[in-house]
């Protein structure tokens, strides 16, 4: 008790005027990075718990602050098995973090290790990774102070992005099994993309060239790295890296990125995309993707995280088919409320499979996407991945080819379960994903882009006094509370020709947020500027 008083006393946390206290949200702790050092210590302690509690297995801890300005940072507990901290253990660490002292931060230490009877003379471990925001330095030391505290070991892998901590997470606690993810080291991640990229690519080779916008983040070195270890010559990857100075923090997120080109609608200014080219975007710690292109004729065109599911989607039950395996086993999409109706559309009528939908948060589209044996799961900002279950797995190697194609599209649905991140969204495996699929498809961004027509839509945000007021149901896609708002939104809703509208409260911002979407554009930003009118 007295190690942990003393080694807090250097890691005092800022408490928040008003009664107002700190909580965990979808992004962890997220916020100025000045208010950040007795929170990441504070969380330092509950992975020492959390780790012990699950047998010594090893707790991933991420310092980021994704597409957020420079000056924030934030901090997030990863799960053993490379998914996100257990809902359950959430309130501990709102617990720990709001404690009104270093005592009581001690106290509810041993309250909690004996409420879940954890020993705390068992071993535990930490590993830790940071983008490339200076202040991550700083905390990293937090990090390892609190470690320290607690007798528990820490590997500090430095410079990664999410993914990697995440993919480096799951390797450390599978190291030697017969599930084992892959080597546990930078390099291991690298090796496996760029071995699993091969094999899916068959032979095939990608046409064009891609630049890669990496937001000037942590993606750019990242990214330079896994281009050492692939061959050119033989997948025909031609990949320009722009928007990587992560020498200046001043720049990270700045006009570039994944979030710009979403939230803007536009390709960065800087440097800018011809007509024709094929580009895409990472965030801040790559876990993000955006593809888009300049088509000729009729300009900025952007390819998001719906876009990149259909693509999967429809790649992978052709394969499914050709493998014989439509009716063993089932894939399935995952969206939320904020995916483009023509997209929920085209999976459910053209390529026939099923679309379940949750409310936003990475954490909920991971675990409804485990309903399937294969779950393609993204937002509409790009966070997304494809999970394949065990057994998936296993029949893709078990099952007997009945021809030469059978045997390429059985060898082809391994390699891409190894290629696509299991753990986490990844921008990098995802974009190594999406060029694999045009490739096997002949695919121009053209091709890609005439599969359906989005409706035209407006996102608006909605200043109000108390967002907990806003209580959501169906996936967010009704309000609750305050009762009697959503028969408004419906009675307006029905005035306009394939509409859709829904308010839900940000759970990163004190705001609420407005979508909607109909036939014309005129049509979506009236509804949408009426709907928010109602929320105000
Ligand atoms: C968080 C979520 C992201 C979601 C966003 C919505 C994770 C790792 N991140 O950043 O998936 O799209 O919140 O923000 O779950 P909002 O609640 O402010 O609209
Ligand atoms: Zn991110």
């Amino acid at each position: 008790r007295e190690t942990i008083v003393a080694a807090s006393r250097k890691h005092d946390v800022v408490p928040l005027e008003g009664g107002k206290y700190y909580t965990y949200g979808t992004a962890g702790f997220r916020m100025n990075s000045d208010l950040l050092d007795g929170i990441t210590f504070r969380v330092g302690l509950l992975s020492a718990l959390r780790s012990r509690k699950l047998n010594g297995q090893a707790i991933g801890v991420m310092i980021t602050a994704s597409h957020n300005p420079a000056k924030d940072n934030g901090v997030k507990i990863v799960d053993p098995m490379g998914d996100m901290l257990e809902q359950e253990w959430e309130v501990f660490a709102t617990g720990l973090v709001n404690c009104p002292s270093h005592e009581v931060l001690a106290d509810t230490f041993f309250k909690i290790a004996e409420k879940l009877k954890i020993d705390l003379k068992s071993p535990g471990k930490i590993v830790a990774g940071r983008d490339t925001r200076p202040s991550g330095i700083t905390l990293m030391q937090s990090l390892i102070d609190a470690s320290n505290a607690t007798n528990t070991s820490i590997v500090d892998f430095k410079v990664l992005t999410t993914p990697q901590l995440h993919y480096l997470t799951r390797c450390i606690n599978t190291e030697g099994t017969p599930s084992s993810y892959g080597e546990v080291s930078e390099v291991g991640y690298y090796k496996k993309l760029n071995d699993a990229f091969q094999r899916c690519l068959r032979g095939k080779r990608v046409t064009g060239s891609l630049t890669v916008d990496c937001a000037n983040g942590v993606g750019g070195p990242k990214l330079k790295e896994l281009l050492k270890h692939v061959d050119s010559s033989k997948t025909g990857l031609d990949c320009k890296v722009v928007n990587d100075d992560v020498l200046r923090p001043e720049v990270l997120n700045l006009d570039c990125g994944a979030d710009y080109v979403k939230t803007r609608q536009r390709a960065p200014p800087n440097p800018k995309p011809q007509p024709g080219d094929r580009w895409c975007s990472l965030d801040g710690d790559a876990d993000r993707l955006m593809y888009y292109w300049i088509d000729p004729e009729s300009g900025f065109f952007m390819f998001d995280g719906d876009r990149i599911a259909t693509l999967a989607a429809s790649f992978i039950a052709d394969l499914f088919r050709t493998a014989g395996l439509d009716e063993d086993l089932r894939i399935g999409v995952v969206q939320t409320a904020y995916a483009n109706g023509a997209s929920t559309k085209y999976i459910e009528k053209h390529l026939q499979l099923p679309v379940v939908c949750t409310p936003t948060g990475v954490k909920h589209l991971h675990h409804a996407a485990c309903a399937f044996d294969i779950g393609v799961y993204f937002e509409a900002n790009g966070h997304g991945t494809v999970l394949f279950s065990t057994e998936a797995m296993q029949t893709f190697a078990k099952k007997e080819p009945q021809s030469p194609a059978q045997k390429d599209a059985l060898d082809t649905l391994r390699a891409l379960g190894d290629l696509i991140n299991q753990t986490v969204g990844d921008a990098i495996s995802d974009m190594l994903m999406v060029e694999v699929i045009l490739a096997h498809k002949g695919w121009s961004l053209r091709d890609w882009a005439v599969t359906y027509s989005d409706l035209p839509n407006r996102l608006v945000r909605v200043e109000v006094g108390n967002k907990d007021l806003f209580q959501t149901t169906d996936a967010e896609r009704k309000l609750s509370h305050p009762v009697g708002i959503q028969d408004e939104i419906d009675q307006c809703v029905k005035k306009y020709t394939n509409a859709r509208s829904f308010a839900r409260a940000s759970g990163t911002e004190n705001a609420c947020r407005v979508y909607a979407e109909a036939q014309s554009r005129s049509e979506a930003d009236e509804l949408a500027n009426k709907v928010a009118a109602i929320v105000k």
